[in-house]
């Protein structure tokens, strides 16, 4: 099965609905003239609309159908096997100077990076349909609230994208008919899927991207990681904002006392995971709900950090996704689901590698090969993917269409580390937070192209989504805090951590409530911690551990931390800080020579 299909031609009233924002008209015309479709289709987000194009998607092979009592209305895409994660190497931020792009970010002219991708849309949609998707990130009475327009000639992007961002109408009627008003323009085109003709472009002064060559969502559905992100962050800089790779959620207490928290955690490290645990038996009476599993904006709201969700879906890791890593996860997939790259059952069912129960006797894996126990290949792709309307979620937090959005009292930093990071530690202040965030480093997952599990710095896991130089995005964050009357505190964690036999210390999933809690506490200043170089620690008291299953000696290492991996870790943040070229603020170098110091003490 492969995305690229004919086109398709729609029964009167579907595919018809025109905005009537000229600048909007113009630019369609523009891409339809270069691009040289056989046809246009101006989406609207009906259910109409989302039925004939998944029937179409049906007949043209885009999408297998599912087992309607085991996975009711959910569809199945496999896409071309070169074609399964972000290329962060084919990424570019096109400003007018390289310095505006920074050291972290692949950069081109963007006068040449238009031609050249120009060259490889002139006629690129010969014989294909053209849709165009009007949709808008952030509640629909949000002032954070963008309006983008996305060109694409794959129905799987337009079926995606009605999951993820709210789309049609809301969007159309957002934007309104003033020619000059503020919208992303996203172009993309899957050419030939070709891996050598792959490019995903950003030009933030233009509030544009371009995408060619790949079907991939990370890759292509422009307003999750181009838009809410790159482009997000280029414009929450400008306006005095934030855009982050963060989840959100709420926690509230049996008395009802809520507070919210905002994670930031690299690709496939446990976001979506946190941001719908549910707490262990001990905690009973304590809820958690979800904001957002993946982006957060925030603005200043009376001294304090305020967050929006831009999203209306999920697009998650399907691997490793259970009944026992996450239930509500589980309950949101069961229906209305868009899988990629899961393993087909012989009755319809949908399977993967961590999925609960014994593997299925025969399915047919992610590249549409027969697969049973005994393969030797996966019969999910490691990055295989769910796309789910975040209604489907059944511990939504009631405020997440509340256009001012939820008020933040801490902000956790975290990372995949086998060693040095202890489970939790807080910041003695904002600007030492922001060292945390800053020095964050993490193992590579699938989520990208390129080797697993090597230690990378990732700051704030914003690496491949800062769409601007990462000196002055530190410089923000810095320059935010002075803002803040009432700052959210700052917190580090590790749920990854392995003792000398190489296993975890930490159970991590609904467990990790017992951390969230003490971050809580401490939210509430009644939490107990001891004074370190790196920051405020728990000690094993401090920390809510009743019914817990694990040896007290591996908790003591846990919480610990060993001075020998600190003076590697140390000479690693000042290696990345090198490397980044004299862009990293002097405040920060500062926290570098003040934990330095404090280790010597
Ligand atoms: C994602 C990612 O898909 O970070 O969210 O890669
Ligand atoms: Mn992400």
């Amino acid at each position: 099965m492969r995305n690229i299909a004919p086109a398709i031609s729609p029964p009167a009233g579907i595919g018809d609905r025109k905005p009537a924002n000229q600048a909007v008209l113009d630019w369609v015309q523009d891409v339809a003239k270069l691009t040289q479709p056989a046809n246009i289709f101006w989406c609207d987000g009906s259910d109409r609309e989302n039925a004939f194009l998944i029937e179409q998607s049906l007949q043209q092979n885009v999408l297998i159908k599912l087992n309607e009592k085991k996975v009711p209305r959910s569809y199945l895409h496999r896409s071309n096997p070169n074609d399964v994660a972000r290329v962060e190497q084919f990424t570019f931020i096109c400003t007018p100077t390289k310095e505006e792009a920074g050291p972290t970010n692949n950069w081109s002219e963007p006068a040449e990076m238009y031609l050249k991708l120009q060259t490889m849309l002139k006629g690129a949609m010969r014989g294909r349909t053209m849709f165009v998707i009007p949709y808008i990130m952030g509640p629909a009475d949000s002032l954070l609230t963008k309006v983008g327009f996305e060109i694409t000639d794959s129905k799987y992007v337009v079926l995606s994208m009605r999951i993820m961002t709210r789309m049609g109408d809301v969007a159309i009627k957002r934007l309104g008919d003033d020619a000059n008003a503020e919208w992303n323009r996203g172009v993309h085109s899957l050419l030939d899927v070709d891996p050598t003709r792959r490019f995903i472009c950003h030009f933030p002064q233009d509030n544009a991207i371009i995408s060619v060559g790949s079907g991939y969502g990370g890759n292509v559905l422009l307003s999750k990681k181009c838009l809410a992100l790159r482009i997000g962050s280029y414009l929450a800089r400008k306006q005095g904002w934030l855009a982050e790779h963060m989840l959100i959620l709420g926690v509230e207490s049996r008395e009802g006392k809520k507070h919210y928290v905002a994670a930031a955690f690299p690709s496939a490290c446990g976001k979506t995971n946190f941001a719908m645990l549910i707490p262990p038996k001990h905690f009973a009476g304590w809820k958690v709900t979800t904001v957002g599993d993946d982006i957060a904006w925030m603005q200043i709201r009376d001294g304090r950090l305020s967050a929006v969700n831009p999203e209306n879906g999920y697009f998650g890791v399907v691997p490793g996704t259970s009944y026992k890593s996450n239930p509500n996860a589980m309950k949101s997939i069961e229906h209305d689901t868009l899988y990629t790259n899961v393993a087909l059952t012989d009755d319809g069912d949908v399977w993967w590698e961590g999925k609960d129960g014994a593997p299925p006797a025969h399915a047919i894996d992610w590249r549409g090969n027969d697969w049973t126990p005994d393969s030797k290949e996966k019969a999910a792709h490691p990055n295989s993917r769910f796309a789910t309307p975040m209604g489907n979620n059944p511990v939504l937090d009631p405020d997440v269409e509340k256009g001012e959005g939820v008020p933040i009292s801490a902000i956790i930093f975290g990372g995949r580390r086998s060693d040095t990071m202890p489970l939790v530690f807080q910041a003695f202040d904002w600007n030492h937070g922001v060292y945390l965030g800053a020095t964050m480093a993490s193992e590579t997952t699938a989520a990208a192209t390129g080797a697993v599990g090597q230690v990378r710095r990732d700051p704030m896991a914003m690496l491949p989504f800062c769409g601007y130089n990462i000196g002055d995005y530190f410089r923000h964050w810095i320059e935010i805090g002075k803002r803040l009357t009432n700052p959210p505190l700052i917190f580090n964690v590790n749920w990854f951590r392995k003792g000398k036999d190489r296993k975890f210390l930490w159970p991590g999933f609904g467990d990790n409530m017992r951390v969230l809690k003490w971050i809580i506490d401490r939210c509430e200043k009644s939490g107990g911690a001891v004074e370190s170089p790196i920051g405020w620690l728990p000690s094993p008291h401090d920390v809510d551990l009743a019914d817990l299953d694990v040896e007290h000696k591996c908790i003591v290492e846990i919480l610990g931390i060993d001075h020998e991996e600190w003076k590697k870790e140390l000479a690693g943040h000042q290696n990345f800080f090198e490397s980044l070229g004299g862009v990293v603020p002097e405040e920060l170098l500062k926290q570098r020579e003040q934990l330095a110091a404090r280790f010597k003490q």
